[in-house]
């Protein structure tokens, strides 16, 4: 064991000190004695971003051979001083220097509202993308959209889910930089015309109807050691004039500025329900906004640096996050032929030797198309020019002798229904190379969705299996157990994860045991804290924590966990002296604000909690909590704390996962299906250290082709029909019996996540659980070794992984 790093000498307290009083004094007009704590958190984050800035300087003005240029909708980003602080190496400088002037680090830590800036595992997977990729030196931009308002606040009232705006810039953002001078337009509607050029060619040019302008804010993404830094660009939409002055003066003060409020609804908030068309429309322009604005920028940067475009593939890689700014493939042809005046072939060659695309999920419903009605009306450039690529697509594949119905299924328009444009095809056509997140989800690429344009280019689907940033979700989250890492295996564990595999050494030795989990003891007395403050219930330090933490959707299946907790919940009642392991159930996640189904499994879950936590006879044995808000921050206290890792989607489903990922580094065992990296992390930790149950994907297939499974696996489980007829019956809604019967309604007559034919199987893997927290000598070695045997998870991997196969970027 090696001595902790040592706080930093006193000058440097003193300097930090400085630093942030004169920010404190002269960027907020504030003295100690009237701030906040939210301004010593603006004054600190200022005197950090200076430090950012200062060590960006190193690097500034030089060209580096290539960048990466990330577009996501997304970047689930959470708080950023402690990931500031952490990778420019002063958090006990400023713990200390704020300490001098009587101001808790944590109390300003809490005063720093999330950047909610995405839905769940897609937008969280942008963000450990970003701080691996700077602490990578990988040159890196990330696009996306500055939102007024990110992902909605969630109020639980009578386990009902409320949806509250958040507001997280109502205060200012002390990150961010805006740089109103690199704005550009981005055009929407009008028609497409013929220009003659001064050589005497003909060009098409678009002639949009209406602009909006791109205002781009730059966040400064510190790399470990502030060795490189990137820049995070997320645009705001603005109206061209801020105000019809002539409207004005007229009298019409509201429709004055219509046209300013029609542009900004573009970055007002994240994913405006596509309830309505002009929901979908407004998607639509949001996509196209952030990726028109990116590419002309990365565009402009490539001229001013190389002048060429046609040099662009060799210093210029461009990653697609999903479909959602996949109209880059017809947006950089435009800007290519049209603009800058290449042929199409040249184009069509930098487009595809630049675009990389990453598909995140398979599921029919989440797959984007687009009615070419909305497109032709809002786009009508882009949709030339998709008709274009898709004819000539079609020509090549024509020329092997091809049946209609293959021509159709690898048509650019899907014409079943409505002719609509498939975003995924047009993605996967523009790409050089097309990925899945997890080994599993790119074979089922390859087998199904994407089978039939696969067997037309079979190189281009490569596999990336998706990792965490360790430095946020170990080393910030867990400041205990990486104390405890460092000790064991030396401080060079910082540097490189991999040298966590030295704690298997230690996962047998009693002492070290004991100390891993006295950290993790201390983390759940500080969870249960904060579960008091949300939910007023009390939870038991000492009982197993059991959590399922994520957006809640019926593939994830909440539900079968919580058919557990009621099947639990009667036999713990059915023979109260039975010598029960006492289980503390926490589930936290946000149901979309139109998703019926999955806002009753929140309701459920608050029901069950309210009967079960008021039951003397459960008391000590049973305890269940839906923690309200699932944020970033909030996983941050849970999954140091978590004992027990949820991860039961249906398998076939979960593209990947990252949460499972966190909790298995911070050492909570996996109770999971074989589904996602699920099956990559039981490779890693090994089969003794995991709980694995139920049907594998080709099972779930099997079963899914045997209409009448539901009723057949209910009438075989005794134990499955108690716990479905006591809800159904009303016994967690005595006032309302039949609130929950459209859940009950959909697992005895469709079931098509398949939880009836899982549960007894679950059920079985539950009590190995229990018996497993009754041997604590192996259950703290495998925790152990689940935190010794998870290093391949870290981002830093797979960036290596996409700069060296996707990208073709040089590392560090
Ligand atoms: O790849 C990141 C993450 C995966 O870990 C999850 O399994 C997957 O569900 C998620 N997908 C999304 C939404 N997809 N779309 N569109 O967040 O991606």
């Amino acid at each position: 064991p090696q001595p902790a790093p040592a706080v930093p000498a006193g000058d440097d307290v003193t300097v930090m000190r400085t630093a942030i009083l004169a920010k404190l004094a002269y960027a907020l007009g504030k003295t100690p004695a009237t701030a906040r704590d939210r301004d010593w958190f603006v004054a600190t984050a200022l005197a950090l971003r200076d430090r950012a800035v200062a060590a960006s300087a190193i690097s500034a003005g030089i060209v580096p051979p290539k960048r990466v240029h990330y577009l996501s909708l997304e970047f689930l980003i959470g708080r950023l001083l402690s990931d500031a602080m952490g990778n420019l190496g002063v958090a006990e400088t400023v713990r200390a220097a704020l300490a001098g002037l009587d101001v808790d680090l944590e109390a300003v830590a809490g005063a720093e509202p999330d950047a909610a800036l995405g839905n769940g595992g897609l937008g969280r997977l942008a963000a450990c993308f970003m701080e691996s990729m700077a602490s990578l030196a990988i040159p890196a931009y990330g696009y996306g959209i500055r939102y007024d308002h990110g992902l909605f606040r969630q109020v639980i009232e009578d386990g009902v889910q409320r949806e509250v705006p958040e507001t997280w810039l109502a205060e200012g953002n002390p990150w961010e930089f805006e740089r109103a001078e690199a704005a550009c337009e981005v055009g929407f509607g009008g028609d497409v015309a013929m220009s003659v050029q001064p050589d005497g060619t003909l060009r098409r040019v678009w002639r949009p109807a209406e602009t909006v302008r791109a205002v781009p804010y730059d966040t400064p993404v510190i790399g470990r050691g502030a060795k490189h830094v990137n820049a995070l660009r997320l645009w705001a939409a603005r109206a061209p004039e801020a105000i019809d002055l002539a409207r004005f003066n007229a009298g019409d003060h509201v429709g004055a500025v219509a046209e300013r409020a029609r542009a900004e609804a573009i970055s007002r908030v994240l994913y405006p329900s596509d309830g309505t068309p002009a929901g979908q429309e407004l998607r639509l322009r949001q996509e196209f906004f952030f990726t028109s604005a990116s590419l002309q920028d990365l565009v402009r940067r490539h001229v001013a640096e190389r002048g060429d475009l046609r040099s662009l593939p060799d210093h210029a890689a461009i990653q697609l996050n999903d479909t959602h700014p996949a109209i880059a493939v017809p947006e950089l042809m435009r800007l290519l032929v049209d603009v800058h005046g290449l042929s199409w072939e040249d184009a069509w060659h930098v487009t595809t030797q630049t675009l990389g695309y990453t598909n995140h999920t398979l599921m029919p419903e989440a797959l984007e198309t687009w009615p070419v009605e909305l497109m032709e009306r809002l786009l009508p450039r882009h949709m030339q020019i998709i008709y274009l690529i898709n004819w000539m697509h079609l020509e090549e594949v024509s020329k092997h002798g091809s049946s209609p119905e293959h021509l159709a299924e690898v048509s650019l328009i899907d014409e079943s229904h409505g002719k609509r444009v498939r975003m995924g095809h047009l993605a996967f056509l523009g790409a050089r190379r097309v990925n899945g997140v997890s080994a599993l989800h790119t074979e089922l690429m390859r087998q199904t969705v994407f089978a039939p344009l696969h067997a037309l280019d079979t190189d281009k689907i490569v596999n990336k299996t998706n990792g965490i940033t360790f430095r946020r979700w170990l080393h910030n989250a867990n400041p205990g157990l990486t104390a405890l890492a460092v000790e064991a295996v030396g401080a060079k564990v910082l540097d490189d994860p991999r040298h966590l595999e030295g704690l298997a050494a230690f996962a047998d030795d009693s002492a070290f045991q004991a100390r891993y989990a006295a950290v993790r003891r201390e983390r759940k007395e500080a969870l249960a804290r904060v579960v008091e403050e949300r939910t007023g219930i009390a939870l038991d330090p000492d009982a197993l924590f059991d959590v399922q933490i994520k957006r809640i959707h019926e593939y994830k299946r909440q539900l079968l966990n919580i058919l557990e907790t009621v099947a639990l919940y009667q036999a713990i009642k059915a023979e109260p002296h039975r010598d029960w392991t006492p289980r503390v159930k926490l589930f936290a996640g946000k149901a979309a604000p139109s998703y019926h189904q999955a806002k009753l499994i929140i309701r459920l879950a608050s029901d069950v909690a309210k009967r079960v936590n008021a039951d003397p006879d459960v008391a000590g044995r049973l305890t269940v909590a839906f923690v309200p808000n699932y944020s970033v921050s909030l996983a941050e206290s849970i999954i140091p704390a978590a004992d027990l890792s949820e991860q039961i989607s249906t398998a076939g489903l979960e593209a990947s996962g990252t949460g499972n990922m966190k909790l298995a580094l911070n050492g909570a065992l996996t109770i999971g299906t074989l589904d996602g990296a699920n099956i990559e992390i039981k490779d890693h930790v090994g089969p003794d250290n995991i709980f694995i149950f139920g049907l594998d994907a080709a099972g779930v297939q099997r079963v899914q082709a045997q209409p009448g499974y539901a009723s057949r696996a209910i009438a075989a489980s005794a134990r499955l029909r108690g716990a479905l007829d006591m809800i159904a019956a009303g016994g967690f809604s005595p006032g309302e019996p039949g609130r929950f019967r459209p859940l009950v309604d959909e697992l005895t007559h469709g079931d098509r996540f398949l939880l009836t034919a899982d549960f007894d199987d679950y059920w079985r893997a539950q009590r190995e659980v229990d018996a497993a927290w009754r041997r604590p000598k192996t259950w703290w070695k495998s925790a152990i070794l689940n935190t010794a045997r998870t290093a391949w998870f870290s981002s830093d991997r797979t960036m290596r992984e996409y700069a060296e196969e996707i990208w073709r970027v040089r590392v560090g």
